[in-house]
């Protein structure tokens, strides 16, 4: 039988519920192949660096050789870059793979405050990796910082937010709108012409750790089939709410999103 092929090139998520981890869940979830490259391991969800380790750029790239060479890929994703260094590796790899659906989500800021890109390696993923990408999916903040200006607090912000970003390269730009507490959970896409408003009522849970994860992998997933990027942005969001309504918590901090949870009558 054939199977679509995934890869995902992020950061190990070692609590489980973001990251790597999250993305090969959620690719399950889909029935496609998931692979990936792991660029740092994530030991803790704190706000220092400690417990970051970050991966040779060696074994990175033979990590995506692996995937590319023995099995093929017909969609990637990248989460967690970190370093400047990885995004300039990574931007050339993605670029010689050819690689015809790429999903960038601008990882920046864990659920609990980890630092996944470090400050100065934002203009290099600006530069380097979103004009590689078939979609970018930012939430509030990430679209903020990469537009250098305050989180906006209205829907009719982020409509704008998608237009200035589009102007980055990517051909579609999907602004998350998670964050915007006293609205329905509304998301922009953008393809360079109109807007479609993506709603779904809001879900009050704190349990919201690898949502971000979840949901670009779920569009890569489903774009590594075939599908429109409308498409598959619609299921992915549909996807990832109901492992939002039914996300795990654990003994402490914020906890994770239920991948399976759609698979369930509840
Ligand atoms: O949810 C963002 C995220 C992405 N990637 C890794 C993470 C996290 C959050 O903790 O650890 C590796």
């Amino acid at each position: 039988m054939t199977i679509s092929r995934v890869l995902s090139i992020a950061g190990s998520a070692a609590q489980g519920s973001a990251g790597i981890q999250a993305d090969l869940k959620t690719f399950q979830e889909f029935d496609v192949y998931g692979m990936s490259a792991v660029t740092a391991i994530v030991a803790n969800n704190r706000t220092t660096e400690e417990g970051i380790f970050t991966q040779p750029i060696e074994a990175i790239e033979a990590q995506v050789y692996a995937s590319l060479e023995h099995v093929g890929v017909d969609a990637l994703k990248t989460g967690m870059l970190f370093t400047e260094d990885i995004i300039h590796r990574v931007a050339e790899l993605i670029e010689e793979s050819e690689v015809p659906a790429v999903v960038v989500d601008p990882v920046m800021i864990g659920k609990m405050g980890s630092q996944l890109l470090k400050d100065e390696a934002i203009d290099a993923l600006i530069h380097h990796i979103v004009p590689l990408a078939t979609v970018i999916t930012p939430n509030l903040h990430e679209a903020a910082r990469m537009l250098k200006m305050d989180v906006p607090d209205t829907p009719e912000d982020m409509k704008w937010m998608a237009r200035d970003l589009h102007q980055l390269g990517a051909d579609y730009v999907l602004v998350k709108g998670g964050a915007l507490q006293d609205y329905p959970a509304v998301d922009m896409l953008y393809d360079g012409n109109s807007i479609t408003e993506l709603e779904t009522q809001r879900v009050n849970t704190i349990h919201t750790s690898g949502a971000g994860c979840t949901y670009s992998a779920a569009i890569t997933a489903e774009l590594a089939k075939g599908k429109s990027v409308d498409e598959a942005v619609r299921r992915a969001k549909s996807f990832v709410t109901t492992a939002i309504q039914h996300a795990l918590s654990f003994d402490r901090g914020v906890g994770s999103t239920y991948h399976a949870a759609h698979r369930k009558e509840w």
